[in-house]
């Protein structure tokens, strides 16, 4: 088996049917990843250990998601030079917004890279193309990827198109 370029992680197992999309783009893309669970505020050291090994084990990049009070993904790229992407996630009355400017609004030199709220799918693309940058193979299947969504569209283009 290909060791993980890509890890995700999450707060809790709460978030995994919104972060499952996150695994999917990168199936879909071909890029390695693997995932736990690990949360900033109920295992601290978790997440010290976690971010601090994540390059010197091969990751390219991490994905975070977590909800509420979202910490992780900020926390986790305090920790690591490998970049991380974070996921806001809808899990409380505040329907995400709560978490999505906790994980955007990071200070001056410690980005994290934000998608929207519940959007993993993104994430996985955007994990994938860091990849990419040095994977020749992994450019051309996103060069594909980015080509059906076009033809796609094309498509719907075609059946919706009226003239009066
Ligand atoms: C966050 O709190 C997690 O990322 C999750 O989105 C949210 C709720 O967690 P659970 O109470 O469902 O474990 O830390």
């Amino acid at each position: 088996m290909t060791s993980p370029v890509v890890g995700i992680i999450m707060g809790s197992d709460s978030d995994l049917p919104i972060m499952q999309a996150a695994e999917a783009s990168l199936a879909t893309l071909g890029i390695s990843f693997e995932r736990t669970i690990v949360s900033a505020h109920r295992t601290p050291h978790r997440l010290v250990e976690y971010a601090q090994s994540a390059a010197d084990r091969g990751l390219l990049t991490i994905i975070a998601g977590a909800g509420g009070a979202a910490h992780l993904p900020g926390m986790v790229a305090s920790l690591t030079s490998i970049p991380v992407i974070g996921v806001p996630i809808n899990a409380t009355s505040l329907n995400g917004l709560d978490a999505l400017l906790s994980v955007v609004q990071m200070p001056k030199g410690v980005p994290v890279a934000t998608v929207a709220i519940d959007n993993a799918a993104n994430a996985g693309i955007l994990a994938a193309q860091i990849v990419a940058v040095a994977d020749k193979a992994a450019r051309e299947r996103i060069r594909r990827f980015k080509s059906d969504l076009e033809q796609q569209v094309l498509e719907k283009a075609e059946a919706a198109s009226i003239k009066g």
